[in-house]
């Protein structure tokens, strides 16, 4: 074990006792990576309560944590980042291919040379003064077949105490790495937080990621939305499987039956809430139960018997704070009661964090920033803070998230914001038919990246800032999957997200969702009718439960009706959409549009 101490020891550059291993390729890496960045130390993360209670204190020390009321929050901490510095920056990022075209139009895009050589110079002796900080993680269970592994390097030990909660991070994932010789490469640093040197550039035909400038969540925590995604996305197409910016829940009905259902919205449109749902008192009175596994990123493969398995490549959660009621989710609540790193909320006089819509009756008196708090001056909580704990906290955990099969996927979500024209749920006639609903969703933006908040946009199956590829040739990919033998799940978009003429939502949400997702298992067992229009399958009215759910006439109508009218203008964007990519874009999805555009003519 080597814990470190506030003065961190002078380590050396390879792995501990692995001179002459599979690791030289890792060795080689780090040592080419401290001639550039030039620290003052580098320190191999093992993972250890030592280690990890050693980074807290230095870092209670020097005020990059504040530790929060121990009775009330043990084990508990306030981080602020810098205040330039609180979202993921889509503008930034950046994905390096050989072809411009392998981008594609989705993407920012620079030449492999370019970009190193910017990153580059942003590294060079960045690191001094500092120490070097190497983490090995896996994403997925440490013995599964789905799960892959990287190596971070970071002078943030916020970043390092964040990676050990959300992936499983230290000395079981090196001697992986050392059997398998591969791993994604990621470096980072928090240079000087300045936001006009800041990039976050990905490599995924080298399997590396270069990010620097920012120490904030998507862009720091290389793990995630870098590697589990970007990287991981276009890995995925070459081994034929799929990494997705998805939630996956199981569902248990009274029977003891459990579905599995994955379901991509966007960042902050709602998959941690509908990850750790409670079903309504009726329906938990009669024994059914949500079962978390992910709640924001998914990879899943075809397995022998042709369906879908999934893993959850996290082992914590980086969830929205504000919001996060007793009333909302009382998992994600209870989660949070102790071991968990907080970013950017508010803190009461007691301190005790604190963010708008916690609802518990208390006030803040400092906001985000560190200011007294003043409700003329804007929330106390950013929008965007987070809370950072381990899966392993939430009481609704699956047992199956642990497992290195994964869990079979029954049916698909897609969703976003939409205030109009979109119904609450619609089922899609075939897999074709499901990857168009997917690549044609649209979503208002939200405050989990910079720039104008409530600005509809398409973002295909919540993967527009996430996708390591041309959206073209991903499409392509989604529609291999339909082979012979192939047992796919069945598809549904939703919106939990539409208002009515006063602005308000229409549809009460959070545990009330439990209804649609009874209905979508229905459907999946042939046991609940529909109608049929040109979108897909809306539900019969009276066969989503609605018992004990007032909705008003105006409600009902826009929640489960069809608008003709706003369908066809919507699908004459949607073909606009699809040729932005010209002819990458598969003929198949442009033939389904074009049915569809059609049929909602007649
Ligand atoms: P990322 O972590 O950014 O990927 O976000 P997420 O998709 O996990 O979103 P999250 O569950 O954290 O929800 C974000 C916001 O949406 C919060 O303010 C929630 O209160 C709100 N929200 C979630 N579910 C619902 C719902 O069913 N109805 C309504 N009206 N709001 C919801
Ligand atoms: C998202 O923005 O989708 C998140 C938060 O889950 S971040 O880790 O910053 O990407
Ligand atoms: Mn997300």
């Amino acid at each position: 074990m080597n814990a470190i101490s506030h003065d961190v020891a002078k380590q050396p550059a390879v792995a501990p006792g692995s001179e002459g291993s599979k690791l030289a390729a890792l060795n080689a890496w780090v040592a080419e990576v401290a001639a550039l960045t030039k620290p003052d130390a580098i320190h191999w993360c093992d993972g250890s309560d030592a280690e990890n209670a050693a980074l807290i204190a230095q870092m209670q020390a020097d005020g990059t944590l504040i530790k929060l009321n121990e009775t009330t929050h043990p084990n508990s901490y306030l981080h602020r980042s810098h205040p330039d510095d609180v979202a993921r920056v889509e503008h930034l990022t950046f994905v390096c291919t050989t072809k411009q075209d392998d981008a594609g139009p989705n993407n920012h895009w620079m030449a492999p040379a370019d970009g190193h050589a910017k990153m580059d110079a942003l590294f060079d002796g960045c690191m001094k003064g500092r120490t070097m900080y190497v983490i090995p993680y896996c994403m997925g269970p440490i013995d599964s077949p789905l799960s892959r592994c990287g190596v971070e390097i970071t002078d943030s030990p916020y970043v390092v105490a964040n990676m050990r909660i959300m992936t499983r991070m230290g000395a079981a994932p090196l001697a992986r790495i050392e059997r398998e010789g591969k791993f994604v490469r990621g470096l980072h640093s928090i240079g000087e937080l300045d936001p006009e040197r800041r990039f976050i550039m990905h490599f995924p035909e080298e399997l590396t990621i270069k990010s620097f400038g920012s120490g904030y969540g998507g862009n720091a925590l290389l793990g995630k939305k870098c590697h589990a995604l970007r990287i991981a996305s276009h890995q995925a197409r070459s081994e034929g499987w799929l990494a997705e910016h998805m939630l996956i829940l199981g569902l248990e009905n009274p029977q003891g039956e459990t579905h599995y259902i994955a379901a991509a919205f966007p960042s902050a449109c709602g998959k941690t809430n509908l990850a750790m749902l409670i079903p309504p008192e009726g329906y938990r009175a009669d024994g059914w139960k949500v079962w978390t596994v992910g709640d924001d990123i998914c990879w899943m493969r075809p397995g022998a018997d042709g369906r879908l398995y999934a893993i959850n490549p996290e082992a914590g959660f980086f969830g929205v704070a504000p919001g996060t009621s007793a009333k909302s989710n009382p998992n994600a609540l209870k989660s949070i009661q102790s071991n968990t790193i907080f970013t950017n909320v508010g803190v009461t006089a007691d301190n005790q964090p604190w963010w708008e819509g916690l609802d518990d009756g208390q006030q803040p008196v400092t906001d985000w920033r560190g200011n007294a708090y003043d409700a003329a001056k804007g929330p106390a909580a950013h929008p965007n803070s987070r809370f950072t704990v381990s899966a392993r906290q939430c009481p609704s955990y699956s047992p199956e998230a642990e497992n290195a099969a994964g869990v079979p996927i029954s049916a698909i979500v897609f969703g976003g914001r939409r205030p109009s024209l979109v119904p609450l749920v619609f089922e899609a006639r075939d897999w074709t038919h499901g990857v168009l609903v997917g690549a044609a969703m649209g979503s208002e933006t939200t405050a989990a990246a910079t720039g104008a908040v409530g600005v509809m946009r398409r973002d295909p199956m919540a993967m527009k800032p996430f996708c390591g590829y041309n959206f073209a040739d991903y499409f392509t990919h989604w529609l291999s999957f339909d082979q012979a033998g192939a047992k796919l799940p069945k598809i549904f978009h939703v919106n939990w997200f539409r208002k009515g003429d006063d602005g308000s939502f229409l549809w009460p949400g959070f545990g009330e969702n439990l209804r649609v997702l009874e209905w979508m298992i229905q459907r999946v067992k042939g046991e609940a009718g529909s109608v049929e229009t040109p979108i897909g399958h809306l539900p019969k009215d009276d066969e989503i439960n609605l018992d004990g759910v007032e909705l008003t006439d105006e409600a009902r109508a826009k929640l489960f009706g069809f608008e003709r009218e706003g369908w066809q203008a919507e699908f004459a964007s949607i073909g606009d959409y699809l040729d932005e990519y010209g002819p990458r874009m598969p003929q198949a999805l442009k033939d389904e549009q074009q049915r569809i555009a059609k049929a909602l003519q007649n």
